[in-house]
C-alpha cells in the first residue's frame, strides 16, 4: 500500500487510553439483554424479496433500537468526521480523500449479495434478505491500517457467523471467499481499468476465523447508515487484522474448499499475506509495525501507540493461531 506524503489537513491529536473497548461493550450487551441471537441466527431466509425498496427502512428502524454505546469504553472514540474522511477505497482513487469526495453520487440501489459454492442454500439475495433476520449490535473495535495509522470506531453490525449459518454451509467449506462490486458507472476508478488495482477487491477468511464471534457484518457507524466511502451498504470488520482484510461494498460470498488469493497477494505477496493479523513483532518488509498513529492526529503531533498483538484481541483469538508460525504466515 501506497504511504503518502503527510497532509497538513489531518486531524488533531488527543489522548487516548490504549485498553479494549469491546469487552466492556459486550458486558453492556450482556446487562442490556441483547446478546444471545441464537433463535435469529437459525432463521432459515424466507421468500426471496422482490424489490429493493425497504431494506433503508428497515435499516434506520434496526438501527434505531441500537444506536448505543457504553459511555465507560476504554478506547476514546475516533469522531465521526474523521471516520468518514480518512478512507482507503481504491475503487474511488488511491488517495485518503478521494473515497468521501468521489463517492457523493454513490447509489447502493439495485444491490444484490451472491451466495455460492459449498451451501445448501446459494442464491442472488437483496438487501432486505441479507438484513431481515438480524437484531443490530453497536462494537466498539480498534482498527488498525496495514500502514500503520489506527482509529477507534463504534460500528453497527451483526455477526458475520449468524449470517453464514443461514446458507448452511456443507463440509467441503474451508475458506470464505469476499468480492466488492465491479461497475465503472458507480466506482470511478474502475473506469481506468486495471490501472491501480486488479478488480474485483476479493478477501478470504479461514471458516474458523469467518465463525468466530469477533468477525462483524458491519451496515452502520456512530449509529448511522454506511456510508459508501466506508463500504456501504455492508462491509467486513475483522479486528485483529489489518485493515486491508476488511472488505467493502460485498457483493459476493463464495464457500470454497481452497485458500483463495485476495487482492493484496496479488498485488505484493512477500508483503501482504493470507492472514494478516496485527502482529508489531513482523515487520512489513518497507516499514515497522510496532506503531501506529491513532486519529486523529497531526504532522507535529502523530500520537503514536504502541500496537498490539492481534491489535490488542490475542486473548479472544490467539487459539486460531497455535499451529502456525505467525512470521511466515503473515
Ligand atoms: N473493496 C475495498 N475494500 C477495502 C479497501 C479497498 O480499497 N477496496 N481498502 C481496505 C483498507 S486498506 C482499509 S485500511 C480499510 C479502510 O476502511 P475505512 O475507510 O472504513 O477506514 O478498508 C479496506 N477494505
Ligand atoms: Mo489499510
Amino acid at each position: 500500500m501506497l504511504i503518502k506524503s503527510k497532509d497538513p489537513s489531518e486531524p488533531k491529536s488527543y489522548e487516548i487510553t490504549p485498553e479494549s473497548g469491546y469487552l466492556s461493550r459486550r458486558e453492556w450487551l450482556k446487562r442490556a439483554g441483547y446478546l444471545g441471537v441464537g433463535a435469529a441466527a437459525f432463521t432459515h431466509l424466507g421468500a426471496q424479496a422482490k424489490t429493493d425498496a425497504n431494506w433503508q427502512a428497515m435499516l434506520r428502524s434496526k438501527l434505531a433500537s441500537s444506536n448505543q454505546w457504553p459511555s465507560s469504553a476504554k478506547d476514546e472514540l475516533t469522531p465521526y468526521d474523521d471516520i468518514i474522511k480518512y478512507n482507503n477505497f481504491y475503487e474511488f482513487g488511491t488517495g485518503k480523500d478521494d473515497p468521501s469526495r468521489n463517492s457523493k453520487d454513490f447509489k447502493v440501489d439495485p444491490w444484490r449479495v451472491e451466495i455460492e459454492g459449498a451451501v445448501k442454500r446459494p442464491g442472488k439475495y437483496t438487501l432486505e434478505d441479507i438484513l431481515k433476520p438480524h437484531p443490530l449490535e453497536d462494537r466498539v473495535y480498534r482498527f488498525r491500517c496495514v500502514e500503520a495509522w489506527s482509529m477507534v470506531v463504534p460500528w453497527v453490525g451483526f455477526p458475520l457467523a449468524d449470517l453464514i449459518k443461514r446458507f448452511e454451509p456443507t463440509s467441503k467449506a474451508k475458506y470464505v471467499r469476499f468480492e466488492t462490486l465491479v461497475d465503472p458507472d458507480r466506482f470511478p476508478a474502475q473506469r481506468f481499468g486495471r490501472s491501480t488495482l486488479d478488480w474485483p477487491y476479493v478477501e478470504g477468511l479461514t471458516m474458523a476465523e469467518a465463525m468466530h464471534p469477533l468477525s462483524l457484518m458491519v451496515v452502520g457507524i456512530y449509529g448511522k447508515p454506511l456510508l459508501p466511502q466506508n463500504g456501504a451498504p455492508l462491509r467486513l470488520m475483522l479486528p485483529w487484522k489489518y485493515g486491508f482484510k476488511s472488505i467493502k461494498s460485498i457483493v459476493k460470498i463464495q464457500f470454497v474448499e481452497q485458500q483463495p488469493r485476495t487482492t493484496w497477494q496479488r498485488m505484493a505477496s512477500q508483503e501482504y499475506g493470507f492472514y494478516a493479523n496485527v502482529n508489531p513483532q513482523v515487520d512489513h518488509p518497507r516499514w515497522s509495525q510496532k506503531r501506529e498513529r491513532r486519529l486523529p492526529n497531526s504532522l507535529f503531533n502523530p500520537n503514536w501507540v504502541e500496537t498490539q498483538k492481534f491489535n490488542g484481541y490475542e486473548d479472544q483469538v490467539a487459539s486460531l493461531y497455535k499451529d502456525i508460525d505467525l512470521s511466515k504466515n503473515f
